[in-house]
């Protein structure tokens, strides 16, 4: 008989249901008479993380041994969801577990539901981050992700009449059983203050920042476990806490408050994330968010070094690669230069080569307003040695990169600076990335592309090498294997286990795509992954819904260029066509939204409401006899995802073309069998190319035709006028139709897209998306033509598996060698 490895899984049942029952004991300190279903989940996750340590500390040794090259992940945002049902999965214990609580009386699915999600992200950067740190560990390369352990991450959404409220959302306030916490690497980091000239007893001259305060950085782990089980890298994140937190003398002095001062100060930084940033105090907090959290991490990644390589720095880059996840992380490059000049005492050339060979830096957007920027003020009080070193960095670049490329073209100059001229003079984050990375990515082919071309083509001019591509991914583990059980079991039967780390596998489903019982079997279990959503529909939000109906599914972000209001016109247009013909040929169609908007941005939270307001009117107007429901489900986040995900038949990629990086839930939705409805854009562009056009809806103006129609000077009341359609449906919101007595309350929309210009172009595109949808109607009224569709779009997707999209990085950018942990 074969012995088993030392990475088996050694649990079965018993030993799984003996160690619940001590954790619910002994950790939890309750019985099974009394335990509450938190308790048997901690306890459960408990006796999960016995066998996670055992792999972390493993993986720790054999990473300590090995010293090889290491990726550091530096992210604002991780949204990571929850992580019993993925770390059970990971750790092939799954099965066994559903088994040993069901033998304890319990149920797993329920007790998942009792995990809060981590929500410490935003949206799609956030959750590509999860994704990739999963694939980084399930691929064995020395991995480590660093952020921020905000006490609330994303506030939960309530929805009051229609409208969104933001709630602080509170994820760990009665502990959290995956997160270790780690004073033995506590940080502190300085802040504020001012900056001496030095001169030594060797003659030469050092700055010395002293700072005006101090903060310490408390990280705390969750480990990250990949598939199989083998590597188990962390996750860390650093919390803010006072150096001095309890002032006695205040406090015995009758200053109970004032006491506390500084603690409540501290604590502040690691808060929230995104704190509002239009005030000025708002801008001062997410900049100190930003150091404090790469700070931290710098000092976190030069302990690690020192451990193995002393202070011989001339490994360093060899060893240490390090990613910002957008602009958010982009202090991290003068700080990594501020201590190896100010603190390590290298020269600033020998600091620069290492700097520049550790950073690279991933794009994700080409929005201008999402490129920061930060006042030099503020930099000048905050990090008064940072805004040195960014001027030295600048006017070196400019000598030694612009001059010699641009003689004499002061315009090109104001251009590539760091710093931009004006009233307020400003730090430009995105050139400081570009110029102090030795790559920098895009996220799907078409926007990489853009990024040469548009965002910076006098930076692929100076480093003709330096732009690259790095198509996103998803990790099939959570978004197949995990969210759609059934699936995956009938995958697991045609091709094989192998697939959630092969996805590339399910392209030999392609051949069943015609076979009518493989049809039956796929559909049936669409069927009940819709089923299944139907209740969670009527939980949530008591709107009651078919399964016969199309589930036509938009989850993302609010934001006017994702084009959520495109899709309520049509929604509008399709509830006239059914007013005017109750016959009106259409197969029934429940439209699902899931999104939350940010909550300063007014006209997303107008779009909710308008959404809501609609909802409540189409779905509850017997005329169209439930041929059309509008539902919005609350509180968007992953684990919602995980249940929508699965039960979509239609999936909405409706972006102006140029404006969507690549979107992620594209991706997902497909590998679960949607039908992509979609603009040529992002990673949609990639998608139809693997699923075949023909498989997917793809409708409207192409990058090119967009920048075009603006160069030619685009006027939306062109299109207001020559299609009644869209005039009939505009001029509704300035109606009581749908907020009785209360005329007007949803003229935003119509405003936005006449008078403001609809900078998205809503109304160019409306006829084709509109001919788009009925083009899916008639695909769908034909179930086998359908179920060929479906089949073909979730056995192609193999390409977006984010292990694709890490072995990309570790080719273009990374330079990693996988490291077994035996
Ligand atoms: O790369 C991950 C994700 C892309 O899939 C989305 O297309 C893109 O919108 C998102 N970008 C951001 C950055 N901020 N903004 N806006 O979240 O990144």
């Amino acid at each position: 008989m074969a012995t088993k490895k030392k990475t088996d899984i050694l649990l079965d049942k018993e030993q799984l249901k003996a160690s619940i029952i001590r954790h619910l004991r002994s950790t939890l300190g309750t019985s099974e008479e009394k335990a509450s279903q938190e308790s048997w989940w901690k306890a459960t996750a408990a006796a999960v993380n016995e066998q996670v340590y055992e792999r972390l500390t493993r993986t720790q040794q054999t990473h300590l041994k090995q010293d090889t090259r290491a990726i550091h992940y530096l992210s604002a945002e991780f949204l990571m969801g929850r992580l019993t049902s993925n770390n059970l999965h990971n750790l092939s214990l799954y099965k066994v577990c559903d088994e040993a609580l069901a033998d304890l009386g319990l149920n797993l699915s329920d007790l998942c539901e009792c995990e809060p999600d981590m929500a410490l992200g935003n949206g799609g950067l956030g959750r590509l981050a999860a994704c990739f740190i999963d694939s980084l560990a399930t691929l064995s390369y020395p991995a480590i992700g660093y952020g921020i352990h905000y006490e609330h991450g994303l506030f939960r959404q309530e929805i009051q009449d229609g409208r969104q409220i933001e709630r602080p959302d509170s994820w760990r306030e009665y502990g959290n059983p995956w997160e270790i916490c780690r004073p033995e690497s506590v940080q502190e980091i300085p802040l504020y203050g001012y900056v001496e000239t030095v001169f030594c007893d060797d003659g030469h001259m050092k700055k010395v920042w002293h700072a005006g305060r101090k903060i310490k950085g408390v990280p705390w782990d969750i480990p990250v476990v990949g598939f199989g089980g083998h590597t188990v890298n962390i996750l860390r994140l650093w919390e803010s806490r006072a150096s001095e937190f309890f002032d006695w003398d205040v406090f015995n002095a009758g200053g109970y408050l004032d006491s506390q001062a500084e603690k409540a100060q501290a604590e502040t930084i690691s808060k929230v994330l995104y704190p509002n940033d239009e005030t000025e105090a708002g801008k001062e907090l997410r900049l100190i968010q930003q150091y404090f959290f790469c700070a931290c991490s710098i000092k976190d990644i030069m302990r690690r070094y020192k451990r193995a390589h002393g202070n011989d720095f001339s490994h360093f880059a060899d060893q240490i690669a390090i990613q910002l996840n957008d602009t958010h992380p982009t202090i991290a490059i003068p700080e990594l230069m501020r201590v190896l000049v100010d603190e390590e005492d290298l020269q600033w050339e020998k600091a620069w080569d290492i700097c520049y060979r550790v950073f690279a830096y991933t794009n994700h957007t080409l929005l201008p307003e999402a490129l920061e920027k930060w006042a030099v003020y503020l930099f000048e009080r905050v990090l008064p040695r940072h805004l040195e070193i960014i001027y030295e960095i600048n006017s070196r670049f400019l000598s030694e990169k612009v001059e010699p490329m641009w003689p004499g073209n002061d315009a090109i100059k104001a251009k590539l600076s760091i710093i931009e001229e004006g009233d307020v003079r400003k730090v430009r984050m995105g050139n400081l990335c570009v110029i102090g990375s030795n790559k920098v990515n895009g996220v799907a082919e078409v926007h990489s592309r853009l990024v040469k071309e548009d965002l910076f083509p006098e930076f692929d001019q100076i480093w003709p090498d330096k732009l690259c591509n790095v198509t996103n991914g998803v990790t099939p583990r959570r978004w197949l294997l995990a969210c759609n059980p059934e699936l995956a079991a009938l995958y697991d039967e045609v091709v094989g286990k192998e697939w959630p780390l092969k996805l590339d596998l399910l392209r030999s489903v392609v051949k069943f795509a015609d076979d009518k019982a493989f049809q039956k079997q796929f559909m049936t279990i669409k069927r009940h992954n819709k089923e299944k959503l139907v209740e969670v529909i009527k939980a949530e939000t008591g709107i009651d819904v078919s399964a016969e109906a199309i589930f036509d599914i938009q989850i993302k972000r609010l934001h006017e260029y994702k084009r959520q209001q495109l899709n309520l016109l049509h929604i509008m247009a399709l509830y006239r066509r059914l007013l005017a013909d109750p016959d009106y040929d259409m197969h029934p169609r429940v439209f699902i939204f899931g999104s939350k908007a940010a909550p300063g941005y007014k006209l997303a939270k107008d779009i909710i409401y308008a959404i809501n307001k609609v909802a409540e009117r189409v779905n509850n107007d017997v005329r169209i006899k439930g041929k059309l429901k509008v539902v919005f489900m609350p509180n968007y986040r992953v684990s919602l995802a995980e249940k929508l995900i699965p039960a979509a038949d239609v999936s909405e990629q409706i972006s102006t073309a140029g404006y969507e990086a690549s979107g992620t839930g594209n991706m997902k939705m497909a590998l679960n069998g949607a039908i992509t409805i979609g603009t040529l854009d992002g990673a949609n562009i990639e998608i139809a190319e693997e699923a075949g056009e023909e498989n997917c809806a793809i409708f409207g103006l192409t990058v090119d035709e967009v920048k075009a129609l603006k160069a030619r000077g685009y006027n939306p009341y062109d299109f207001y006028y020559a299609n009644s359609e869209i005039k009939a449906v505009l001029d509704w919101f300035d109606t009581d139709y749908f907020t009785p007595g209360r005329p007007g309350e949803l003229s935003s929309i119509k405003r936005a897209l006449l008078d403001g210009g609809d900078t998205y172009l809503a109304l160019a595109d409306f006829a084709a998306y509109s001919e788009a949808h009925r083009k899916i109607d008639t695909w769908y009224c034909d179930p086998s033509l359908w179920a060929k569709k479906a089949i073909i779009n979730s056995a192609t997707m193999g390409k977006f598996n984010s292990d694709r999209s890490i072995e990309d990085y570790v080719a273009r950018i990374w330079g990693l060698k996988s490291c077994k942990v035996g």
